[in-house]
C-alpha cells in the first residue's frame, strides 16, 4: 500500500526554515515562518499564559473529556472578544478546533457538505495553507484580485470588479485584519462596500482572524468581522489565538458561524458538532482553557492585553523605522507602504532574483514571493534589510 503513495509538495514557508537552520553563518536573519519574536530573536511565553497555566496546575482536577464541541466557557470568551455583541448570542453557533487552520478546515467542510456546488473565492495572494486545503477538499476556487503590485496596497477596483463574478452561495474567504501574506488590508468604508456587494449577490463571507490584536488593537482588528457578521445573513468565523495569545503549539482556534435567527444557529451547531466527530472527536482544551481564564480574569486580562499591545506597538515602530530607512537609502518614497501595512507582514514586491540574492549573499530569510515577518526585525536589523534591499537593486 505505501508503495502506492506518491510524493506530495512541501510547504515552502516550513522548507526555508529549513534552509534557516541550515545556515551556519553569524548574522542570518530570520524574515520568514510567521512566528512573533521579540527584540531578542525569542517566541516569548505570553505572562497572562504563564500565570493562567500556572493556576491551571493547581486547579485542574480531571483531565477528562470536554465536549465535542469543546468548553462552552471557551465559545463565550471567543465570541465576545470577536464579536463583542455585534450580533445576539443566539444567533452564533461555535466549536473549538485546532488552531485556526482546523477552524479554517472545518468551514471549508462544512460548506462543502450544505452545497457542493459553492465556490470559494480567494484573495490573489492567500494564505498558501488556503488553497492547499481547499485544492485537497476538491472545492473549487476562484481569485479575486487583492494586491496591487505597484502601490503594495490593496489594488480594490480589482477585487471589487472580480467579485461581480459571484454567485448566490458562493464564498468569499476574507482576511479580517493584518492580511498573509501581503499586510494591505481594506479600510471600513471599503468593507462596507464589500458586505454590500456580496448581500446584493447573495454570497456568503469567510472571515480569517488570524492576527486580531497584531493591527491596529483588539477592537480595530476585529471591526471588519464584526462589520461583517452584523450585516450579513451568514458568516463563518475561523479565528485563532496562535499569535495574539502566543499559544500557537497547543493548537487553539474556534469556528463561528454567524445565522439570522435562532432556530437557524442550532443547525448549525449540530453540524459543526458533527464535523468535529468525524475529523478528530473532543478538539485540545489545554490552550482553550488557558485562553479562557485570561479572558475571563480582569488581572490576567490587564495583564494579557498590556503585552499585546507592546507586541503591536513594537512592530509598528520596526515597521516605521524600516520605512524610513529606505527612504533614506534609496532617496524615494517608494517604500512608504511598509508603515501603512498591518500586522505581521509585508509583501516587499521584490523579484524572486533579489530574494534569493539577499538569502544567499545577505544571510536574510524571507519567503519567495518576497514577503518579510516584520517581527524578525530588531532595531540593529533593520539598517542591515534596508541596506541590502538598496543594494540588490529594489
Ligand atoms: N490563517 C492565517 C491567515 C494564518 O496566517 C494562520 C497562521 O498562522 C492561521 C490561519 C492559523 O494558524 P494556527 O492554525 O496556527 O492557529
Ligand atoms: O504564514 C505563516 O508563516 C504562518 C505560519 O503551513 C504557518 O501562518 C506557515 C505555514 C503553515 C502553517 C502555519
Amino acid at each position: 500500500m505505501f508503495d502506492k503513495l506518491t510524493k506530495q509538495p512541501v510547504d515552502k514557508i516550513m522548507q526555508l526554515m529549513q534552509m534557516y537552520r541550515e545556515d551556519s553563518r553569524d548574522g542570518k536573519i530570520d524574515l520568514g515562518v510567521g512566528v512573533y519574536k521579540n527584540a531578542q530573536g525569542v517566541t516569548p511565553v505570553m505572562k497572562a499564559v504563564k500565570e493562567a497555566e500556572r493556576q491551571l496546575l493547581e486547579s485542574q482536577e480531571t483531565k477528562a473529556y470536554v465536549g465535542l464541541l469543546g468548553d462552552p466557557a471557551y465559545h463565550d470568551a471567543m465570541i465576545d472578544l470577536v464579536l463583542a455583541g455585534a450580533v445576539a448570542r443566539e444567533q452564533v453557533a461555535a466549536a473549538a478546533t485546532p488552531g485556526g487552520t482546523g477552524a479554517c478546515r472545518q468551514a471549508f467542510e462544512l460548506i462543502q457538505m450544505a452545497n457542493p456546488e459553492a465556490r470559494v473565492f480567494v484573495s490573489n495572494p492567500t494564505w498558501p495553507n488556503h488553497l492547499s486545503i481547499l485544492k485537497y477538499l476538491e472545492i473549487e476556487t476562484v481569485s479575486y484580485r487583492y494586491f496591487d503590485e505597484d502601490t503594495r496596497a490593496v489594488d480594490f477596483a480589482g477585487m471589487m470588479a472580480d467579485l461581480d463574478g459571484l454567485k448566490a452561495g458562493d464564498v468569499v474567504l476574507l482576511h479580517g485584519c493584518c492580511h498573509n501574506p501581503t499586510g494591505a488590508n481594506l479600510n471600513l468604508t471599503e468593507w462596507q462596500q464589500v458586505v454590500d456587494k456580496l448581500n446584493a449577490k447573495g454570497a456568503v463571507p469567510m472571515i480569517d482572524l488570524a492576527y486580531q490584536g497584531f493591527g491596529d488593537g483588539l477592537d480595530d482588528d476585529a471591526a471588519a468581522t464584526r462589520l461583517v457578521a452584523a450585516s450579513c445573513p451568514e458568516t463563518l468565523i475561523a479565528a485563532s489565538c496562535s499569535k495574539n495569545f502566543g499559544v500557537y503549539r497547543e493548537r487553539t482556534g474556534i469556528l463561528l458561524g454567524v445565522s439570522a435567527d435562532a432556530s437557524k444557529s442550532a443547525l448549525v451547531q449540530e453540524n459543526f458538532s458533527f464535523l468535529n466527530r468525524q475529523n478528530y472527536s473532543f478538539p485540545p482544551d489545554h490552550g482553550a482553557r488557558v485562553v479562557t481564564m485570561i479572558l475571563t480574569d480582569p488581572a490576567l486580562r490587564k495583564m494579557w492585553e498590556e503585552e499585546l499591545e507592546e507586541t503591536r506597538l513594537g512592530m509598528l515602530k520596526l515597521r516605521e523605522q524600516l520605512a524610513g530607512e529606505l527612504q533614506r537609502l534609496s532617496g524615494s518614497d517608494r517604500f512608504g507602504f511598509v508603515a501603512q501595512h498591518r500586522g505581521m507582514f509585508s509583501r516587499l514586491g521584490l523579484p524572486s532574483e533579489a530574494v534569493d540574492k539577499l538569502r544567499e549573499e545577505n544571510g536574510i530569510y524571507m519567503v519567495g514571493d518576497s514577503r518579510i515577518n516584520v517581527a524578525g526585525l530588531n532595531e540593529k536589523t533593520v539598517p542591515v534589510l534596508a541596506r541590502a534591499i538598496v543594494d540588490a537593486g529594489s
